[in-house]
Protein backbone atom coordinates (compact mmCIF):
# COMPACT_ATOMS: atom_id res chain seq x y z
CA UNK A 1 0.00 0.00 0.00
CA UNK A 2 1.14 3.36 -0.84
CA UNK A 3 -1.43 5.58 1.00
CA UNK A 4 -0.58 7.72 3.61
CA UNK A 5 -2.62 8.54 5.86
CA UNK A 6 -3.80 4.94 6.01
CA UNK A 7 -7.41 4.23 5.09
CA UNK A 8 -9.91 3.18 7.07
CA UNK A 9 -10.76 0.31 4.85
CA UNK A 10 -9.11 -1.17 1.34
CA UNK A 11 -9.82 -4.04 -0.76
CA UNK A 12 -7.87 -4.92 -3.71
CA UNK A 13 -8.99 -6.08 -6.76
CA UNK A 14 -8.14 -7.56 -9.80
CA UNK A 15 -6.47 -5.47 -12.51
CA UNK A 16 -5.82 -1.67 -13.37
CA UNK A 17 -6.80 1.23 -14.29
CA UNK A 18 -4.79 3.29 -17.22
CA UNK A 19 -4.57 7.06 -17.38
CA UNK A 20 -4.68 7.99 -21.01
CA UNK A 21 -4.83 11.20 -23.65
CA UNK A 22 -8.57 10.55 -23.95
CA UNK A 23 -9.15 10.14 -20.16
CA UNK A 24 -12.46 12.58 -18.77
CA UNK A 25 -13.62 13.62 -15.75
CA UNK A 26 -17.01 13.34 -15.49
CA UNK A 27 -18.43 16.21 -13.44
CA UNK A 28 -21.52 18.43 -12.88
CA UNK A 29 -21.45 22.01 -11.78
CA UNK A 30 -21.34 21.21 -7.82
CA UNK A 31 -18.56 18.89 -8.46
CA UNK A 32 -15.99 20.84 -11.60
CA UNK A 33 -14.26 22.45 -8.92
CA UNK A 34 -12.20 19.51 -7.27
CA UNK A 35 -12.35 17.70 -10.90
CA UNK A 36 -10.28 21.30 -11.99
CA UNK A 37 -7.93 20.92 -8.94
CA UNK A 38 -7.86 17.02 -9.77
CA UNK A 39 -6.70 17.87 -13.31
CA UNK A 40 -4.19 20.28 -12.54
CA UNK A 41 -2.38 17.70 -10.67
CA UNK A 42 -2.81 15.01 -13.43
CA UNK A 43 -2.48 17.26 -16.10
CA UNK A 44 1.53 18.53 -15.90
CA UNK A 45 3.43 15.54 -15.80
CA UNK A 46 0.85 13.54 -17.62
CA UNK A 47 0.37 16.37 -20.28
CA UNK A 48 -3.22 15.06 -20.78
CA UNK A 49 -5.94 17.57 -21.00
CA UNK A 50 -8.61 15.85 -18.84
CA UNK A 51 -11.63 17.49 -20.53
CA UNK A 52 -14.26 17.74 -18.13
CA UNK A 53 -18.21 16.46 -19.49
CA UNK A 54 -20.60 16.16 -17.61
CA UNK A 55 -21.61 12.43 -19.06
CA UNK A 56 -20.13 8.99 -19.25
CA UNK A 57 -19.68 8.35 -22.76
CA UNK A 58 -19.31 4.40 -23.04
CA UNK A 59 -16.10 2.91 -23.76
CA UNK A 60 -14.16 6.39 -22.97
CA UNK A 61 -12.12 6.30 -19.77
CA UNK A 62 -13.44 8.41 -17.12
CA UNK A 63 -13.31 9.49 -13.50
CA UNK A 64 -16.31 10.45 -12.09
CA UNK A 65 -17.54 12.71 -9.63
CA UNK A 66 -20.32 12.34 -7.53
CA UNK A 67 -21.88 14.11 -4.53
CA UNK A 68 -24.07 11.65 -2.90
CA UNK A 69 -25.53 13.33 0.58
CA UNK A 70 -26.80 9.68 1.22
CA UNK A 71 -23.69 7.98 1.39
CA UNK A 72 -23.59 5.74 4.44
CA UNK A 73 -20.06 7.20 5.38
CA UNK A 74 -19.39 8.75 8.98
CA UNK A 75 -19.06 12.01 8.74
CA UNK A 76 -18.89 14.80 5.97
CA UNK A 77 -15.43 14.70 5.00
CA UNK A 78 -15.22 10.63 4.11
CA UNK A 79 -15.26 8.91 0.53
CA UNK A 80 -15.83 6.15 -1.25
CA UNK A 81 -13.59 5.56 -4.46
CA UNK A 82 -13.87 2.58 -6.87
CA UNK A 83 -10.85 2.11 -9.24
CA UNK A 84 -11.94 -0.31 -12.33
CA UNK A 85 -10.26 -1.05 -15.57
CA UNK A 86 -12.40 1.40 -17.53
CA UNK A 87 -13.92 4.09 -14.43
CA UNK A 88 -12.87 5.47 -11.63
CA UNK A 89 -15.47 6.60 -8.88
CA UNK A 90 -15.09 8.75 -6.19
CA UNK A 91 -18.20 9.50 -3.98
CA UNK A 92 -18.83 11.64 -0.89
CA UNK A 93 -21.38 13.83 0.99
CA UNK A 94 -19.47 16.89 0.41
CA UNK A 95 -16.66 18.39 -1.76
CA UNK A 96 -14.08 17.88 1.25
CA UNK A 97 -14.62 14.34 0.98
CA UNK A 98 -14.58 14.37 -3.16
CA UNK A 99 -11.13 16.24 -3.17
CA UNK A 100 -9.60 13.75 0.32
CA UNK A 101 -10.72 10.68 -2.25
CA UNK A 102 -9.05 12.47 -5.45
CA UNK A 103 -5.67 12.83 -3.08
CA UNK A 104 -6.14 9.10 -2.43
CA UNK A 105 -6.21 8.22 -6.23
CA UNK A 106 -3.40 10.22 -6.59
CA UNK A 107 -1.26 8.19 -4.37
CA UNK A 108 -2.22 5.19 -6.13
CA UNK A 109 -0.07 7.02 -9.53
CA UNK A 110 3.02 6.66 -9.82
CA UNK A 111 5.21 9.01 -7.48
CA UNK A 112 6.30 10.75 -11.07
CA UNK A 113 2.30 12.30 -11.29
CA UNK A 114 4.21 15.18 -9.46
CA UNK A 115 6.21 15.89 -11.79
CA UNK A 116 6.39 19.33 -13.19
CA UNK A 117 6.77 18.84 -17.02
CA UNK A 118 5.60 15.80 -18.99
CA UNK A 119 6.76 12.86 -18.32
CA UNK A 120 7.49 10.31 -20.97
CA UNK A 121 7.52 6.80 -21.10
CA UNK A 122 5.79 6.16 -17.95
CA UNK A 123 2.61 4.30 -17.42
CA UNK A 124 0.04 5.83 -15.34
CA UNK A 125 -1.77 2.92 -13.96
CA UNK A 126 -3.28 2.20 -10.37
CA UNK A 127 -4.45 -0.69 -9.05
CA UNK A 128 -8.10 -1.86 -8.91
CA UNK A 129 -9.39 -1.38 -5.58
CA UNK A 130 -12.29 0.08 -3.67
CA UNK A 131 -11.28 2.81 -0.60
CA UNK A 132 -14.28 3.38 2.15
CA UNK A 133 -12.22 6.08 4.01
CA UNK A 134 -13.11 8.83 6.73
CA UNK A 135 -11.63 10.77 9.26
CA UNK A 136 -11.01 9.91 12.82
CA UNK A 137 -10.78 13.98 14.09
CA UNK A 138 -12.46 16.92 12.01
CA UNK A 139 -9.98 19.44 13.43
CA UNK A 140 -6.64 18.01 11.26
CA UNK A 141 -3.89 20.67 11.79
CA UNK A 142 -0.58 22.46 11.08
CA UNK A 143 0.69 25.60 12.04
CA UNK A 144 3.20 28.04 10.70
CA UNK A 145 5.02 30.63 12.54
CA UNK A 146 5.60 33.24 10.34
CA UNK A 147 6.47 35.68 12.81
CA UNK A 148 9.38 34.85 14.18
CA UNK A 149 10.63 34.63 10.26
CA UNK A 150 8.46 35.85 8.02
CA UNK A 151 7.87 33.15 5.19
CA UNK A 152 7.80 34.02 1.29
CA UNK A 153 4.07 33.70 0.39
CA UNK A 154 5.14 31.08 -1.97
CA UNK A 155 6.20 28.73 0.57
CA UNK A 156 2.98 29.54 2.64
CA UNK A 157 0.82 28.18 -0.26
CA UNK A 158 3.57 25.12 -0.92
CA UNK A 159 2.87 24.33 2.92
CA UNK A 160 -0.61 24.47 2.50
CA UNK A 161 -0.86 22.41 -0.32
CA UNK A 162 1.69 19.60 1.38
CA UNK A 163 -1.39 19.73 4.36
CA UNK A 164 -3.72 19.00 1.73
CA UNK A 165 -1.70 15.90 0.31
CA UNK A 166 -2.17 14.51 3.74
CA UNK A 167 -5.97 15.27 3.73
CA UNK A 168 -5.25 17.64 6.23
CA UNK A 169 -8.15 20.45 6.98
CA UNK A 170 -6.86 23.26 9.02
CA UNK A 171 -3.72 25.67 8.49
CA UNK A 172 -2.88 27.78 12.14
CA UNK A 173 -1.43 30.68 10.66
CA UNK A 174 0.76 32.44 13.77
CA UNK A 175 0.59 36.06 12.17
CA UNK A 176 2.05 38.26 14.71
CA UNK A 177 4.36 37.85 17.64
CA UNK A 178 7.05 39.85 19.56
CA UNK A 179 9.61 39.39 16.61
CA UNK A 180 7.21 40.43 14.12
CA UNK A 181 3.70 41.94 12.65
CA UNK A 182 2.81 40.49 9.34
CA UNK A 183 -0.51 41.20 8.56
CA UNK A 184 -1.68 44.26 7.23
CA UNK A 185 -4.32 46.23 8.85
CA UNK A 186 -5.00 49.25 7.24
CA UNK A 187 -6.62 50.92 10.07
CA UNK A 188 -3.41 50.95 11.73
CA UNK A 189 -0.44 51.03 8.95
CA UNK A 190 2.61 51.42 11.67
CA UNK A 191 1.40 47.87 12.42
CA UNK A 192 3.25 46.56 9.58
CA UNK A 193 5.81 49.81 8.80
CA UNK A 194 7.05 49.26 12.05
CA UNK A 195 5.72 46.04 13.55
CA UNK A 196 6.99 44.01 10.29
CA UNK A 197 10.80 44.75 10.62
CA UNK A 198 13.14 44.07 13.46
CA UNK A 199 17.14 45.52 13.07
CA UNK A 200 18.88 42.43 13.60
CA UNK A 201 18.36 38.86 15.11
CA UNK A 202 20.16 36.98 17.92
CA UNK A 203 22.79 34.94 16.67
CA UNK A 204 22.71 30.70 18.64
CA UNK A 205 20.65 29.50 21.06
CA UNK A 206 18.96 31.90 23.56
CA UNK A 207 19.91 29.66 26.39
CA UNK A 208 23.36 30.42 25.83
CA UNK A 209 23.57 33.60 24.86
CA UNK A 210 21.70 35.05 27.33
CA UNK A 211 24.43 36.94 29.44
CA UNK A 212 26.12 38.39 26.41
CA UNK A 213 23.98 38.17 23.22
CA UNK A 214 25.66 38.00 19.88
CA UNK A 215 23.45 39.48 16.83
CA UNK A 216 23.81 38.85 13.19
CA UNK A 217 23.22 43.18 12.22
CA UNK A 218 21.24 41.62 9.56
CA UNK A 219 17.62 43.60 9.22
CA UNK A 220 14.44 40.63 8.94
CA UNK A 221 11.25 41.18 7.99
CA UNK A 222 8.07 41.27 5.25
CA UNK A 223 4.21 40.86 5.79
CA UNK A 224 0.98 39.60 3.83
CA UNK A 225 -1.10 42.53 2.26
CA UNK A 226 -4.46 42.05 2.56
CA UNK A 227 -4.67 41.06 -1.28
CA UNK A 228 -2.04 38.30 -0.13
CA UNK A 229 -4.06 37.18 2.55
CA UNK A 230 -7.21 36.69 0.69
CA UNK A 231 -5.32 34.99 -2.36
CA UNK A 232 -3.63 32.41 0.47
CA UNK A 233 -6.95 31.77 2.43
CA UNK A 234 -8.59 31.39 -1.29
CA UNK A 235 -5.99 28.74 -2.18
CA UNK A 236 -6.41 26.89 0.55
CA UNK A 237 -9.64 27.12 0.00
CA UNK A 238 -9.63 25.41 -3.02
CA UNK A 239 -7.79 22.66 -1.45
CA UNK A 240 -10.03 22.32 1.22
CA UNK A 241 -8.47 23.62 3.72
CA UNK A 242 -9.86 26.29 6.74
CA UNK A 243 -7.17 29.03 7.76
CA UNK A 244 -7.44 29.98 11.64
CA UNK A 245 -5.45 33.09 12.07
CA UNK A 246 -3.84 33.63 15.38
CA UNK A 247 -3.43 37.38 16.68
CA UNK A 248 -1.19 36.85 19.82
CA UNK A 249 -2.68 38.92 23.24
CA UNK A 250 -2.50 40.42 25.53
CA UNK A 251 1.32 38.67 25.60
CA UNK A 252 3.82 38.43 23.09
CA UNK A 253 2.90 41.47 21.81
CA UNK A 254 5.89 43.67 21.50
CA UNK A 255 6.05 44.05 18.09
CA UNK A 256 2.94 45.57 18.22
CA UNK A 257 3.82 48.07 20.89
CA UNK A 258 6.62 48.97 19.15
CA UNK A 259 4.28 50.04 16.50
CA UNK A 260 1.88 51.94 19.00
CA UNK A 261 3.90 52.61 22.13
CA UNK A 262 0.34 53.51 23.72
CA UNK A 263 -0.47 49.76 23.60
CA UNK A 264 1.62 48.95 26.31
CA UNK A 265 3.21 49.30 30.20
CA UNK A 266 5.94 51.31 29.96
CA UNK A 267 6.90 55.04 29.10
CA UNK A 268 10.44 53.47 27.46
CA UNK A 269 9.79 53.15 24.01
CA UNK A 270 10.77 49.60 22.40
CA UNK A 271 11.89 48.25 19.62
CA UNK A 272 10.70 45.31 17.84
CA UNK A 273 12.07 42.45 19.88
CA UNK A 274 15.50 40.72 18.26
CA UNK A 275 15.84 37.80 20.39
CA UNK A 276 13.61 34.80 21.79
CA UNK A 277 12.17 33.91 25.06
CA UNK A 278 9.27 34.62 27.06
CA UNK A 279 8.68 38.65 27.01
CA UNK A 280 7.19 40.89 29.82
CA UNK A 281 6.38 43.78 27.22
CA UNK A 282 2.90 42.43 27.38
CA UNK A 283 -0.40 44.85 26.09
CA UNK A 284 -1.73 47.03 28.59
CA UNK A 285 -5.28 46.69 30.01
CA UNK A 286 -7.29 49.95 29.33
CA UNK A 287 -10.13 50.39 27.18
CA UNK A 288 -8.60 51.78 24.30
CA UNK A 289 -6.41 49.00 24.17
CA UNK A 290 -9.25 46.27 23.91
CA UNK A 291 -11.08 48.35 21.08
CA UNK A 292 -7.92 48.55 19.27
CA UNK A 293 -7.40 44.74 19.13
CA UNK A 294 -11.55 44.41 18.48
CA UNK A 295 -10.66 46.80 15.00
CA UNK A 296 -7.39 44.85 14.16
CA UNK A 297 -10.03 41.78 14.76
CA UNK A 298 -12.68 43.67 12.42
CA UNK A 299 -10.18 43.26 9.74
CA UNK A 300 -8.94 39.88 10.58
CA UNK A 301 -12.87 38.81 10.35
CA UNK A 302 -13.30 40.64 6.95
CA UNK A 303 -10.69 38.29 5.40
CA UNK A 304 -10.64 35.28 7.09
CA UNK A 305 -13.89 32.94 6.71
CA UNK A 306 -12.77 30.57 9.23
CA UNK A 307 -15.10 29.75 12.48
CA UNK A 308 -12.04 29.75 14.48
CA UNK A 309 -10.24 32.91 15.46
CA UNK A 310 -6.84 32.53 17.36
CA UNK A 311 -6.05 34.90 20.22
CA UNK A 312 -3.11 33.33 21.28
CA UNK A 313 -3.40 33.63 25.29
CA UNK A 314 -0.48 31.98 25.89
CA UNK A 315 2.61 33.19 28.46
CA UNK A 316 1.49 36.80 29.19
CA UNK A 317 3.78 37.79 31.95
CA UNK A 318 1.96 39.83 34.65
CA UNK A 319 4.39 41.63 36.09
CA UNK A 320 3.99 44.89 34.60
CA UNK A 321 0.51 45.04 35.02
CA UNK A 322 1.76 44.25 39.05
CA UNK A 323 3.61 47.16 38.26
CA UNK A 324 1.53 49.84 36.74
CA UNK A 325 -0.56 52.00 38.39
CA UNK A 326 -3.26 51.84 35.42
CA UNK A 327 -3.52 48.49 35.25
CA UNK A 328 -3.86 48.25 39.10
CA UNK A 329 -6.60 50.64 38.77
CA UNK A 330 -8.83 48.75 36.46
CA UNK A 331 -8.06 45.28 38.39
CA UNK A 332 -10.05 47.28 41.25
CA UNK A 333 -12.51 49.06 39.31
CA UNK A 334 -13.61 45.66 38.05
CA UNK A 335 -13.16 44.32 41.04
CA UNK A 336 -11.10 41.33 40.16
CA UNK A 337 -8.69 38.96 42.65
CA UNK A 338 -5.56 39.08 40.76
CA UNK A 339 -3.71 39.46 37.43
CA UNK A 340 -4.66 36.14 35.96
CA UNK A 341 -8.28 37.73 36.49
CA UNK A 342 -7.28 40.41 34.79
CA UNK A 343 -6.12 38.64 31.50
CA UNK A 344 -9.29 36.28 31.76
CA UNK A 345 -11.35 39.48 31.51
CA UNK A 346 -9.14 40.42 28.40
CA UNK A 347 -9.72 37.38 26.85
CA UNK A 348 -13.59 36.96 27.85
CA UNK A 349 -13.63 40.66 26.18
CA UNK A 350 -12.37 39.06 22.81
CA UNK A 351 -14.93 36.03 23.12
CA UNK A 352 -17.82 38.25 23.39
CA UNK A 353 -16.59 40.04 20.24
CA UNK A 354 -15.95 37.08 18.51
CA UNK A 355 -19.70 35.34 19.69
CA UNK A 356 -21.43 38.55 18.59
CA UNK A 357 -19.90 38.32 15.32
CA UNK A 358 -20.81 34.54 14.77
CA UNK A 359 -17.41 33.50 15.07
CA UNK A 360 -15.86 31.43 17.92
CA UNK A 361 -12.72 31.97 20.29
CA UNK A 362 -10.03 29.37 20.43
CA UNK A 363 -6.61 30.43 22.35
CA UNK A 364 -3.30 28.33 24.42
CA UNK A 365 -4.52 26.50 27.58
CA UNK A 366 -2.92 29.74 29.78
CA UNK A 367 -6.41 31.18 29.14
CA UNK A 368 -7.92 28.41 31.34
CA UNK A 369 -5.83 30.49 34.22
CA UNK A 370 -8.22 32.83 36.05
CA UNK A 371 -11.40 30.99 34.38
CA UNK A 372 -12.31 29.97 31.28
CA UNK A 373 -14.93 32.22 29.02
CA UNK A 374 -18.04 30.85 28.10
CA UNK A 375 -17.63 30.03 24.47
CA UNK A 376 -13.88 29.47 24.09
CA UNK A 377 -12.18 26.47 22.49
CA UNK A 378 -8.64 25.69 23.89
CA UNK A 379 -5.41 24.61 21.93
CA UNK A 380 -3.72 22.31 24.87
CA UNK A 381 -0.34 23.13 23.87
CA UNK A 382 1.21 22.11 27.98
CA UNK A 383 1.34 18.91 27.84
CA UNK A 384 -2.25 17.10 27.56
CA UNK A 385 -3.46 18.69 31.29
CA UNK A 386 -5.05 21.92 30.04
CA UNK A 387 -7.01 19.64 27.08
CA UNK A 388 -8.47 17.32 29.65
CA UNK A 389 -9.58 20.26 32.10
CA UNK A 390 -11.24 21.93 29.14
CA UNK A 391 -13.30 18.81 27.86
CA UNK A 392 -14.40 17.78 30.82
CA UNK A 393 -15.91 20.80 31.63
CA UNK A 394 -17.34 21.23 28.54
CA UNK A 395 -15.28 23.03 26.31
CA UNK A 396 -14.08 22.06 22.84
CA UNK A 397 -10.34 21.29 22.85
CA UNK A 398 -7.50 20.98 20.19
CA UNK A 399 -4.59 18.72 21.25
CA UNK A 400 -1.21 20.14 20.63
CA UNK A 401 1.04 19.27 23.19
CA UNK A 402 4.40 19.91 23.17
CA UNK A 403 5.11 16.10 24.18
CA UNK A 404 4.52 15.14 21.09
CA UNK A 405 3.23 17.92 18.24
CA UNK A 406 6.25 20.25 18.33
CA UNK A 407 8.05 19.73 15.46
CA UNK A 408 10.41 22.70 16.30
CA UNK A 409 12.00 20.24 18.58
CA UNK A 410 14.63 17.76 17.86
CA UNK A 411 13.79 14.26 16.08
CA UNK A 412 16.97 12.33 17.77
CA UNK A 413 18.05 12.15 20.99
CA UNK A 414 21.51 12.76 19.92
CA UNK A 415 21.19 16.21 18.16
CA UNK A 416 25.33 15.82 17.12
CA UNK A 417 25.14 17.24 13.32
CA UNK A 418 21.20 18.62 13.15
CA UNK A 419 20.97 21.69 12.74
CA UNK A 420 20.30 24.05 15.33
CA UNK A 421 16.74 23.85 16.96
CA UNK A 422 15.12 24.79 20.24
CA UNK A 423 15.58 21.88 22.30
CA UNK A 424 13.03 18.63 23.09
CA UNK A 425 13.39 15.44 21.35
CA UNK A 426 10.06 14.16 19.46
CA UNK A 427 11.53 11.66 17.45
CA UNK A 428 8.98 10.15 14.40
CA UNK A 429 7.85 7.25 16.22
CA UNK A 430 6.47 9.38 19.45
CA UNK A 431 4.62 11.46 16.73
CA UNK A 432 3.54 8.55 15.13
CA UNK A 433 2.13 6.77 18.21
CA UNK A 434 0.32 9.89 20.05
CA UNK A 435 -3.04 9.30 21.16
CA UNK A 436 -4.98 12.50 21.42
CA UNK A 437 -7.82 11.18 23.45
CA UNK A 438 -6.61 10.77 26.99
CA UNK A 439 -7.68 8.23 29.55
CA UNK A 440 -8.59 11.13 31.47
CA UNK A 441 -11.76 12.38 29.80
CA UNK A 442 -14.80 10.49 30.42
CA UNK A 443 -16.60 8.78 27.77
CA UNK A 444 -19.35 11.75 27.33
CA UNK A 445 -16.94 14.15 27.08
CA UNK A 446 -14.74 12.48 24.75
CA UNK A 447 -16.46 14.29 21.60
CA UNK A 448 -15.02 17.56 22.87
CA UNK A 449 -11.63 16.82 21.53
CA UNK A 450 -11.50 17.97 18.22
CA UNK A 451 -8.64 16.60 16.72
CA UNK A 452 -4.94 17.23 16.80
CA UNK A 453 -2.31 19.88 15.64
CA UNK A 454 1.40 19.94 14.27
CA UNK A 455 3.39 23.12 15.62
CA UNK A 456 6.18 24.49 13.29
CA UNK A 457 7.44 27.41 15.48
CA UNK A 458 10.55 29.71 13.09
CA UNK A 459 12.69 30.80 16.34
CA UNK A 460 15.57 28.86 15.27
CA UNK A 461 13.87 27.99 11.23
CA UNK A 462 14.71 31.13 9.22
CA UNK A 463 13.98 29.52 5.96
CA UNK A 464 11.14 27.27 4.34
CA UNK A 465 13.90 24.54 3.87
CA UNK A 466 14.68 24.52 7.25
CA UNK A 467 10.97 24.71 8.48
CA UNK A 468 10.34 21.46 5.70
CA UNK A 469 13.13 19.53 7.24
CA UNK A 470 11.66 19.83 10.54
CA UNK A 471 7.63 19.57 9.18
CA UNK A 472 8.33 16.35 7.79
CA UNK A 473 7.75 13.41 7.74
CA UNK A 474 6.61 13.97 11.35
CA UNK A 475 3.85 16.24 9.60
CA UNK A 476 2.77 13.02 7.79
CA UNK A 477 2.85 10.98 11.09
CA UNK A 478 0.04 13.26 12.42
CA UNK A 479 -1.54 12.73 9.33
CA UNK A 480 -2.05 9.30 10.04
CA UNK A 481 -3.04 10.32 13.79
CA UNK A 482 -5.65 12.82 12.76
CA UNK A 483 -7.17 11.02 10.09
CA UNK A 484 -6.78 7.08 11.13
CA UNK A 485 -8.27 4.39 13.10
CA UNK A 486 -6.52 4.39 16.63
CA UNK A 487 -4.58 0.68 16.10
CA UNK A 488 -1.14 1.71 15.07
CA UNK A 489 1.50 -0.24 13.18
CA UNK A 490 5.01 1.81 12.98
CA UNK A 491 6.74 -0.37 10.95
CA UNK A 492 3.70 -0.57 7.94
CA UNK A 493 3.09 3.44 8.54
CA UNK A 494 7.42 3.34 7.47
CA UNK A 495 6.75 1.06 4.71
CA UNK A 496 4.01 3.49 3.28
CA UNK A 497 5.68 6.16 4.11
CA UNK A 498 8.36 5.40 1.92
CA UNK A 499 5.69 6.16 -1.36
CA UNK A 500 4.97 9.28 0.84
CA UNK A 501 8.47 9.86 0.79
CA UNK A 502 9.49 9.71 -2.77
CA UNK A 503 6.60 12.28 -3.86
CA UNK A 504 8.28 14.38 -1.10
CA UNK A 505 11.19 14.55 -3.13
CA UNK A 506 9.72 15.02 -6.46
CA UNK A 507 8.08 17.96 -4.46
CA UNK A 508 11.34 19.45 -3.53
CA UNK A 509 10.36 19.04 0.11
CA UNK A 510 13.71 19.05 2.20
CA UNK A 511 12.82 16.68 4.80
CA UNK A 512 14.92 14.30 7.45
CA UNK A 513 15.46 11.01 6.72
CA UNK A 514 14.60 8.51 8.09
CA UNK A 515 16.97 6.91 9.71
C1 LIG B 1 6.09 28.16 23.48
S1 LIG B 1 3.49 27.25 22.37
C2 LIG B 1 5.38 29.15 22.83
C3 LIG B 1 5.93 29.75 21.60
C4 LIG B 1 7.31 29.25 21.31
C5 LIG B 1 7.36 27.75 21.52
C6 LIG B 1 8.67 27.15 21.15
C7 LIG B 1 3.13 28.57 22.81
C8 LIG B 1 1.72 28.73 22.88
N1 LIG B 1 4.09 29.46 23.14
O1 LIG B 1 5.87 31.15 21.69
O2 LIG B 1 7.64 29.58 20.00
O3 LIG B 1 7.09 27.47 22.87
O4 LIG B 1 8.64 25.74 21.16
Amino acid sequence: MTIVPKPVHVELKDGKFILDAETRLIAGADTAPVARMLAQKLSPATGFWFRQVEEVIPGQKCIVFHLDQDLAIPGLEGYRLTVQPDIVTISARSAAGLWHGAVTFLQLLPAAIFRQAKMEGITWSAPCMDVVDYPRFGWRGGMLDCARHFMPKEFVKKYIDLLSLHKMNSFHWHLTDDQGWRIEIKKYPRLTEVGAWRKQTLVGHWRENKDNPRYDGKPHGGFYTQEDIREIVQYAAERYINVVPEIEMPGHAQAAIAAYPELGNLSDRLEVFQTWGINPNVFNVEESTILFLQDVLTEVLDLFPSQFIHVGGDECPKQQWQESAAAQKRKHELGLKDEHELQSYFIRRMDTFLTEHGRRLIGWDEILEGGLAQNATVMSWRGEKGGIESANAGHDVVMAPNTYTYFDYYQVSDPVGEPLAIGGCIPLEKAYLYEPVPKEISPEKVHHILGVQGQIWTEYLPTPKAVEYMAYPRMSALAEVAWSTADKDYSDFLKRLKSQLERLSILDVNYRKVS
